[in-house]
């Protein structure tokens, strides 16, 4: 079936979104090879064309002009019978070498490091015939896993970080270095976990400057959630001096990418899991969606995570704006004006006196699904409450928090509802992200609650999003 067809089909599936990044249909999961060339950015992405589930997996590839709209271009990478990526093209990164597109990326099985070369539009791609470039782990290193390979230039060479771990000892990043992409010399760890911090493997690293320091981000196994280690690289070495969580949230976003882009801009995308049965996966006929692209800067010395502005084209209707109000506790204040499944919500809100104020979306008419975003003044908490999102008892529905000082300042969220998709941009600094799948078509309700006392609405205003496709 023609992609366009594909997409036709599964258009009218109350959960698939319509302004996020996802395949025609099947499976999607982690961004991979991700670079902007000639001006166009480059979206690759782990794909199973065929099926909704991850077996022999390809690199699906579309293109952008404005990183929120993109275009299906054929299928980069396929197993090659026999070959080093017989069982798989697993993740890897793009780089330009010396006006050559190249793809580095995993073979499976076992893992193994491949490369790939590109014609001038990025359309198709030549397996080098010495694959693979990088055969086996280290010599004697007992390995929880070797795969995920991210490359950048220095002065002196291309280097290369890959996603790993020692049994016994926790995960690791190991260190590479190569004249031509294709012979490659092991070097050391880059950066070294412990298994009770950090879990026993880190896949998908990928190692970047950001103003005067380092950041290592990882997806490490058994956590679920990527991790980032912030530092000083010196030595080719990173001394690690904070530790910090990528997003707020455990369950969803995963397997981020990292990549410049021709503003200076270092951008991520992240895969957004499905928290629904693999055969309610299967039922649907597809799995995975792309989080938004995220800017990526550096505040107060940690990590900060705010949306790219390009987003805002995507704003259409915009609805009623409230402004400076008081409100007194309550569970459900709701703002009749403004519902629906694909919105961006902007708020800002202070809480004079109250436990705990913020917004509810998704609310069916009369309250059995409902999902909260909001804050604890208490527990000094920014939260997202989706554990009633659903009737449906198969979900996972999770509550997730991320501590947040606020002192006198307001809260201010960015909400995006996209169906299924819930990503949310506190004070411009740090996320939120779940999936949430409510049963009733007519959870659209969009409202505010405060716990205790009294808050102030500072501003609310609304758009419904237009579709990408
Ligand atoms: N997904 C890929 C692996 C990577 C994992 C396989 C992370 O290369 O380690 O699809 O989600």
């Amino acid at each position: 079936m023609k992609r366009r067809e594909e997409r036709l089909k599964l258009r009218d599936d109350p959960h698939r979104p319509i302004y996020h990044f996802l395949p025609p249909a099947n499976w999607m999961n982690d961004p991979n090879g991700l670079i902007q060339w000639c001006g166009t950015y480059h979206l690759f992405y782990q794909y199973n064309p065929e099926f909704p589930a991850p077996v022999s997996i390809c690199w699906g590839h579309a293109i952008s002009k404005d990183l929120v709209h993109w275009e299906d271009y054929p299928v980069a990478l396929a197993p090659s019978p026999g070959g080093a990526d017989k069982d798989g093209c697993w993740t890897g990164c793009a780089v330009n070498d010396n006006g050559v597109p190249t793809l580095i990326y995993t073979g499976v099985f076992p893992e193994v490091v491949c490369i790939a070369r590109g014609d001038p539009e990025l359309v198709t791609w030549e397996k080098y015939q010495g694959n693979p470039v990088i055969p086996a782990p280290p010599e004697g290193m007992k390995v929880t896993g070797f795969r995920d390979p991210y490359v950048w230039r220095e002065k002196d060479g291309w280097y290369l970080v890959l996603g790993s771990g020692i049994k016994g000892k926790g995960g690791l990043a190991l260190l590479y270095k190569s004249s031509d992409l294709q012979r490659w010399e092991y070097l050391h760890p880059l950066c070294e976990g412990k298994e009770e911090e950090t879990g026993f493997m880190w896949e998908c690293p990928n190692f970047f400057p950001l103003d005067d320091k380092h950041i290592l981000i990882a997806s490490p196994i058994p956590l679920g959630y990527p991790i980032y280690l912030l530092g000083r690289y010196e030595r080719n070495r990173l001394n690690v001096e904070r530790l910090g969580k990528v997003d707020g949230c455990a369950h969803s976003f995963y397997a981020p990418q990292v990549f410049i882009d021709g503003e200076g801009r270092r951008i991520m995308f992240g895969w957004l899991r499905e928290l629904r049965s693999p055969q309610a996966q299967e039922e649907s006929g597809w799995s995975g969606v792309m989080s938004l692209p995220r800017l990526l800067t550096l505040k107060e010395g940690k990590l900060s995570v705010d949306v790219v502005p390009e987003v805002e084209k995507l704003r259409c209707q915009p609805y009623h704006i409230l402004l400076d109000m008081e409100i007194r506790e309550t569970k459900w204040f709701p703002i009749p004006e403004i519902q629906g499944d694909a919105l961006e919500i902007g708020v800002v809100l202070s809480s004079h006196n109250s436990r705990a104020f913020g917004v509810i979306i998704r609310r069916s008419p009369m309250g059995e699904e409902e999902t909260l975003i909001g804050y604890d003044r208490e527990k000094g908490e920014v939260f997202l409450d989706a554990t009633c999102s659903s009737l449906d008892s198969s979900l996972t529905k999770p509550f997730c928090s991320a501590h947040l000082e606020l002192s006198d300042k307001p809260l201010f969220l960015r909400i995006f509802i996209d169906r299924s998709v819930v990503e949310v941009f506190v004070n411009r600094k740090l996320t939120l992200t779940t999936r949430i799948y409510p049963a009733h078509r007519d959870s659209l309700g969009i409202g505010l609650f405060v716990k205790e006392g009294t808050a102030k609405l500072v501003k609310f205003e609304a758009w419904a999003m237009k579709p990408i496709w």
